[in-house]
């Protein structure tokens, strides 16, 4: 499964899910053997979509493998789309190489036109190999570089038109009950009739909206025609609402082509220090969520996700944050669906100065950025984009990447605020580049007693006074303890789920009173495999401060969270 709605009805697509071949290369040895043309016969059988770490002997595999896939198709232009490949991927066709993408928790595609028919070969070598300088992720981070082609690959057979891209924006009157909206549709065409100067006749796009003919285009069937209409009214507009989540799908149609995306309407505001979502102001109760499992990696099945968003509701939260990559489309598609915000952010984790001024890394950033950003610009439960995660915001360096990625992503949206999380509050000097402050400590966990957390607050916010940024709001992006499910003690030390639960209850109790802080994300969720690099300051290997244990079982803070949560 890719998505929660039938994204076409007229397009022929189908997934090149379930067996593939699959072969690691510890020495660097396929290109030279050219595996895309001979592929090894020793090749042991793994399912796509998986992680190859949860494999029996590849636990810590980190480096290249080969997979290969026979497939079909009936039409000679085709679409192969990658939904998520861990790392950097080379793709080969027929033993032709057709491309390669950087950067895991996106998806990357290759048309290609005038394939012959009958059976054909795809091979794609995946190499998740992190460097301490220039990879994002680097090596160190606190969760595991799980590798492998780890979400669906989708072939479409595309007909001599085919819809590329589409884009809708819209704008609420003041009274939020009506919109006018604007489309902007990239249509390509295969015909040898076509292609700029020839005289072909007129070629049509209908906009439907929940299966209502909207408005219909004429335009000229170009190689590549960018279709624009601005300004048409829709009347009557239900809101989506975090909670109340009214969607509405918009369906073009071309030819023998079609394209379906799924839209709700609100309007998202930072004023007065608060944030507003259709005018009413939301108090962010949320955690911060993992990809992961000790069975899937980050290949979580879709039956995973929906109870982890049973389990999230329950606990009282109207926001998860995604941390700390670009989450499987499905489970934007479940957040808009069940009326749940969502923070999503790149895998930039911990950066220093070194790094930040490396031009690789600007290069990545940006690229995975505007690859998050176009991919999800329609999802209306992302209600903030996240720059990076606790790199070093004391320092120029960190301020000028800051910079490059927020006017990126302005560039491509305007619609929705920025922030980042930020593990100096009080030495960051990149605040002003966003929208709304968010901070990470663990004072009482690592840093010093619990009650150090009011100081840092009052510091924070006397640092935004003096530095005319008052009118920013505050998030406490992560917060936590250890606790280790089933470490249950009268005496309550560290790594016990005693501690946990009473350094939760402490912190929310404090942050729910501090009218400028707008919301809080616990660390963490679920309890998850972390890097070898942390293996020592992490009891199991795992980092364990989830709310649930890694097989979703509740610790006993889940209940207090519970509890205050719902009392918020
Ligand atoms: C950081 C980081 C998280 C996790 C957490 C922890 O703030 O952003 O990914 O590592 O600390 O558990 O220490």
């Amino acid at each position: 499964m890719i998505r929660l709605f039938e994204r076409h009805r007229k397009r022929c697509t189908y997934c090149l899910d379930g067996i593939w071949k699959f072969k690691t290369d510890p020495a660097g040895r396929g290109e030279k053997e050219e595996w895309y043309k001979h592929f090894p016969g020793d090749a042991v059988d793994i399912v796509v979509p998986s992680c190859w770490n949860n494999e029996l002997g590849l636990y810590e595999y980190e480096g290249k493998a080969w997979y290969a896939k026979k497939f079909r198709t009936r039409s000679e232009n085709i679409n192969i789309l990658f939904h998520g490949v861990t790392g950097q991927a080379e793709v080969y066709l027929d033993g032709n190489h057709l491309g390669g993408h950087y950067g895991g928790f996106t998806g990357f595609n290759f048309v290609v036109e005038n394939l012959p028919a009958g059976e054909h070969s795809l091979v794609v070598c995946v190499d998740n190999t992190h460097s301490d300088i220039d990879t994002i992720p680097l090596a160190r981070v606190d969760w595991y570089h799980y590798g492998g082609i780890t979400r669906s690959v989708e072939i479409m057979e595309l007909g001599d038109l085919w819809i590329k891209d589409c884009r809708i924006d819209y704008r609420l009157d003041e009274k939020l009950e009506n919109a006018l909206l604007d489309f902007e549709v990239t249509v390509q065409s295969f015909s040898k009739n076509t292609g700029a100067g020839h005289n072909a006749g007129p070629a049509y796009l209908d906009i439907y909206i929940n299966e209502r003919k909207f408005h219909t285009v004429e335009f000229k069937a170009e190689k590549e025609s960018v279709i624009k209409v601005e300004g048409l009214p829709l009347e009557g507009v239900k809101l989506w609402n975090p909670g109340e989540p009214n969607l509405y799908m918009v369906r073009f149609e071309t030819g023998n082509d079609d394209l379906t995306e799924r839209i709700g309407f609100r309007k998202i505001e930072i004023k007065n220090k608060k944030l507003y979502i259709n005018n009413r102001e939301v108090r962010l109760k949320g955690v911060n969520r993992h990809e992961d499992h000790p069975d899937w990696g980050f290949a979580l099945p879709y039956k995973l996700m929906k109870k982890d968003m049973d389990i999230i509701k329950n606990l009282g939260c109207n926001t998860i944050r995604g941390s700390h990559y670009p989450n499987a489309e499905i489970f934007l598609d479940l957040c808009d669906q069940e009326g749940i915000l969502f923070w999503e952010e790149i895998p930039m984790w911990g950066f220093r100065e070194e790094s930040l001024k490396n031009p690789l890394v600007l290069e990545r950033g940006l690229k995975m950025h505007e690859e998050m950003v176009r991919r999800d610009y329609h999802h209306p439960c992302i209600f903030v984009w996240g720059l990076h995660n606790e790199i070093d915001t004391r320092i120029p360096a960190a301020y000028e990447i800051t910079r490059a990625f927020a006017d990126k992503i302005r560039s491509i949206d305007k619609t929705r605020p920025l922030t980042y999380a930020s593990m100096y509050p009080l030495d960051d000097i990149c605040f002003s580049l966003v929208d709304i402050v968010s901070i990470n400590k663990y004072f009482g966990w690592y840093d010093g007693n619990i009650e150090k957390w009011v100081d840092c607050i009052a510091a924070l916010k006397e640092k935004l006074q003096n530095e005319n940024l008052s009118h920013m709001p505050i998030i406490i992006s992560e917060f936590g303890a250890g606790g280790i499910y089933g470490e249950n003690t009268f005496e309550g030390p560290k790594w016990t789920e005693n501690y946990q639960d009473k350094y939760l209850d402490y912190t929310i109790r404090l942050f729910s009173n501090v009218p400028d802080i707008i919301g809080m994300y616990v660390w963490q969720y679920c309890d998850i495999r972390t890097a070898r690099e942390m293996a020592l300051e992490r009891p199991r290997s795992f980092n364990n401060k989830g709310l649930v244990n890694e097989y979703r079982k509740p610790k006993q803070a889940y209940w207090t969270v519970k509890k205050l949560y719902e009392e918020l």
